[in-house]
Formats: C-alpha cells, sequence, structure tokens
C-alpha cells in the first residue's frame, strides 16, 4: 500500500494531491482512500471551515475530498477540499438542537434493518425512516431481518407490510442472517451501489456485515445483555468494500435519522401515495385533517391509502407541530 504512488517518492518536496474517499470519522481525523487503494489518516487544515452551514463534522463517510499527502511514512494527509455532494442524510446533533449532524454523503440507497421480534420495530419508525429518505431523495429499501424467530404472527404481520410497502413503492426483504437466509437478493440489490444500513441496535446490521464481508469480523452484540430501546453508543459511521462490489455504510448507535428541517406544509409530499394524489385537493395548503375536499381523507375511507400509513401521517404532522417552527 505505500507504494502505491512511485511517483511520489520520487518528487518530495511536492507530494501533490490526491482524490479520495472518506471511510470514517472519528472527530477530527478521517481515514480515506484513494483510487489505488491506498489508506491513509486525513484532518482538515486548521482555517477550513464550511460558511453558512452549522454541520458538527464538516466531513461526512462518503465524502469525496481531495488530500494532499502529509507523511508518506505515517500515511498522514490534510483535506483541501470537500467536493460537491449528491446528497447526504442528516440528524439533529445531540448536544445541539439547532446543528445539523451529517451521518453519510453520496448515497444510492438507504437499507432500513427492522425486525418484528427482539426488537420490534414498530411501523411509525420505519414511516418515519421512509420520510427522511424521500426528504434526502435516497432511495430506500426495508430489510426484515430474524425470520427465524417468526411465528404465525410475525409471518402474517411480514406480509401485510411487504404488501402496504411495495404498493407505494418500497422493496421490502425477508431474510435471517444467522440461518443464511435471503442472503443472495439482497447481495443484488447492494452489489456496485454505495448503501447506508440503518435500523435500531440488535436487529443484526453488524452480523450481516459479516456474513456479506467476512474479513472483517466486526464485534456483534450479545442479545442477552441488551436492555431493548434503550441502548445508546456514540460509534462513528463507518463504509466498507463489498467483495462483489459496492460500499455498505453502517451506522452503529444511530436510532433514526432526523426529520431536521421538515415543515408540517411539505411532510405529505414524502409520502409518495399522498404526493401523487395532492393536487386533488380542494386546498392547496391542505393539511389533509379536516379540511372539506381533501382528496387525502378520501382515499383513505376508499381504501387506496392505507389507514396505518395514515395515522403515521399524523402522528408525524402532530410532532412538527410540537416543535414550534
Ligand atoms: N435469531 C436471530 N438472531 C440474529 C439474526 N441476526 C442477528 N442476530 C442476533 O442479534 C443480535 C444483534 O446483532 P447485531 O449484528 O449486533 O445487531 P446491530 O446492532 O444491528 O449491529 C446478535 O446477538 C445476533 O447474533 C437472525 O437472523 N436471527
Ligand atoms: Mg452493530
Ligand atoms: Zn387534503
Amino acid at each position: 500500500m505505500f507504494l502505491s504512488f512511485p511517483v511520489i517518492l520520487n518528487n518530495p518536496d511536492n507530494l501533490g494531491s490526491m482524490r479520495a474517499l472518506v471511510y470514517k470519522s472519528t472527530g477530527s481525523w478521517y481515514t480515506v482512500k484513494n483510487q489505488a487503494g491506498g489508506t491513509y489518516n486525513a484532518r482538515m487544515k486548521g482555517i477550513f471551515k464550511i460558511d453558512g452551514i452549522t454541520s458538527t463534522n464538516p466531513v461526512a463517510v462518503g465524502d469525496e475530498v481531495e488530500i494532499e499527502l502529509e507523511s508518506e511514512i505515517e500515511n498522514t494527509a490534510t483535506i483541501n477540499e470537500i467536493l460537491p455532494r449528491r446528497n447526504y442524510v442528516n440528524r439533529q446533533s445531540p448536544r445541539h438542537k439547532y446543528q445539523h449532524h451529517i451521518i453519510a454523503a453520496n448515497l444510492d440507497q438507504s437499507v432500513l434493518f427492522a425486525t418484528l421480534k427482539e426488537p420490534r420495530t414498530s411501523q411509525g419508525f420505519i414511516d418515519r425512516f421512509l420520510v427522511a429518505c424521500e426528504m434526502y431523495h435516497v432511495p430506500a429499501a426495508i430489510l426484515f431481518n430474524k425470520a427465524d424467530l417468526h411465528r404465525k404472527k410475525e409471518d402474517e404481520k411480514f406480509f401485510e407490510w411487504k404488501q402496504m410497502y411495495e404498493e407505494i413503492g418500497y422493496k421490502t426483504f425477508l431474510v435471517s442472517v444467522e440461518k443464511g437466509m435471503g442472503i443472495e437478493t439482497v447481495q443484488d440489490l447492494l452489489k456496485n451501489k454505495i448503501s447506508l444500513l440503518s435500523g435500531h441496535s440488535g436487529v443484526g446490521k453488524s452480523s450481516f456485515i459479516n456474513i456479506v464481508c467476512p474479513q472483517l469480523e466486526l464485534k456483534t452484540q450479545d442479545v442477552s445483555g441488551w436492555s431493548g430501546k434503550g441502548l445508546h453508543t456514540t460509534t462513528f459511521a463507518e463504509m466498507f468494500d463489498l467483495p462483489f462490489g459496492g460500499k455498505i455504510i453502517d451506522t452503529p448507535g444511530m436510532r433514526e435519522f432526523g426529520l431536521v428541517d421538515i415543515s408540517k406544509q411539505e411532510l405529505s409530499h414524502y409520502f409518495p401515495e399522498m404526493r401523487s394524489r395532492l393536487n386533488d385537493c380542494q386546498f392547496n395548503n391542505c393539511q389533509h385533517i379536516n379540511e372539506p375536499g381533501c382528496a387525502i381523507k378520501k382515499a383513505v375511507e376508499e381504501e387506496k391509502i392505507n389507514v396505518d400509513r395514515y395515522i403515521s401521517y399524523c402522528t408525524i404532522l402532530d410532532s412538527i407541530e410540537e416543535r414550534k417552527y
């Protein structure tokens, strides 16, 4: 790896700059990789600041950056430039309410890991995730793991949700990482793409990464020592190369990415089944609660929009109101 750029060794005064991709951020240091596969520890120059954006970490996993080598021996570099992002996902900084924390950038898709048992992922959580993906223009898929734990009740729920989500354009998958069931179809989904994996702690993200990238040997959690949704770790997002092509980004300890800047008025645009019907509401500022001539409520009554999705809409709408913009 250290001899990947012989030109640089010949010219120690001008190490030159190069493109690299950010694989991991640990506060002020970033792990970056160039096209030749050389890995460097990089940091921003002290003076570097991004105006206008209040982000607690200016560089995110998935960012394309321009780096300059500092020391070939220690594999260190400085980041001179962040190239324009195609997209990114955000959440509110845990410390400062009005600061954003960019979780990852330049994503092709986002895969939500959900489980119907141990732990149970709620529909409300899934729908908030989908709204966030719509906001960020990142295609979303839902992967239901731990199929081996399913009994009749969970199987019925899965098929109900599969139908509900696929009707509105979201792919769903049923897998058991433990039993190695359904993995190939997920590999097809991930192949040659940059995918963000998210979901509650304990749903099997690390276990999944370990079977698709066995060389990594990530730590997984012991269910016995795990106490429901309260678990909170503050580890950072990290990107991994898939051996069959593509990259995945693991987001340990991240419960939810934020509906940071959403307004009540725009919420229904992020429900695909509502978006396609908004023009039919009598009022163009309709929030689909009790306005007359509402096409959304009519579609719910006619069972063209799933009532549980509508309930999620109302719940999210309420939560926006509470924040008092
Ligand atoms: N029964 C069952 N357990 C699983 C499956 N996948 C993962 N687990 C277990 O769930 C626990 C949490 O997994 P982990 O990969 O750490 O979840 P993460 O927090 O999402 O990264 C571990 O004890 C895994 O062994 C599965 O398909 N079936
Ligand atoms: Mg994990
Ligand atoms: Zn309406």
